[in-house]
């Protein structure tokens, strides 16, 4: 943490060094970095592996945050979706190439981003455009084992958790706002925070993950998938 900070400095230094103090704007807000780490409750004798599947955002709780869309990938190789989660902006593209040599799909079925790209070919890519917030589990209806997360946030404040739990938001004014952090396996946390004009650090959260159990999903029709479990 140390280390971020005097990064930190250092910008600023160089910042005013290219402009005296007198011509900044009066009215520019301060901007800091907000950093923090999550901690998860796991069951007993269970260790978190997965810290960087963790989601943080912080919205203002005046005003409005303007969050400008992206154009990103989540690949599939190796049936596997990677990322396993990434977050984006509400407005955001998410492409989904298919980088194995067979066919897959990709659906979800939960409210706000309802939508099924259809079985394509190795090579070939398809999208869609995240237009609601949540967090939406995306599969693959030949794959059962194929899942992964897309979580929508309608701020420019977000970051993913480092694999020790660590995570950090940077370009935040001041201001009081509403932190939110998100694991698949626990439920969702929110918290105020009052963000000074210097920044905030440690910032620590803890995720009850205790009670989490694996849950089946079903196929885009609604149902088991036939091969569930067994071929792959
Ligand atoms: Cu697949």
């Amino acid at each position: 943490m140390r280390r971020i900070w005097s990064e930190f400095s250092s910008i600023s230094v160089r910042v005013l060094g290219t402009c005296a103090l007198a011509c900044l704007p009066a009215s520019l807000p301060a901007q800091s970095m907000v950093a923090g780490r999550v901690v998860l409750q796991e069951k007993p004798g269970e260790k978190t592996t997965d810290y960087g599947n963790t989601v943080v955002w912080l919205e203002p709780l005046s005003g409005a945050a303007r969050a400008t869309p992206v154009r990103t990938q989540v690949g599939m190789s190796e049936r596997t979706f990677t990322p396993h989660v990434r977050v984006v902006p509400v407005g955001s593209a998410v492409e989904y190439p298919n980088q194995d040599p067979f066919t897959h799909n990709v659906f979800s079925t939960t409210p706000g981003a309802l939508f099924d790209l259809g079985a394509y070919a190795s090579g070939t890519s398809k999208g869609y455009t995240f237009r609601k917030t949540g967090a939406y589990p995306t599969y693959c209806n030949i794959h059962a084992k194929m899942a992964a997360y897309v979580v929508v946030v309608n701020t420019p404040w977000y970051a993913q958790a480092a694999a020790d739990g660590r995570w950090q938001v940077t370009n935040v004014p001041a201001g009081t706002y509403r932190l939110t952090i998100w694991h698949e396996r626990a439920p969702q946390v929110t918290t105020e925070l009052n963000v000074p004009a210097g920044g905030l650090s440690g910032v620590e959260t803890t995720l009850d993950a205790r009670g989490y159990r694996v849950v089946a999903h079903k196929n885009k029709f609604g149902r088991d998938y036939a091969n569930a479990g067994v071929v792959y």
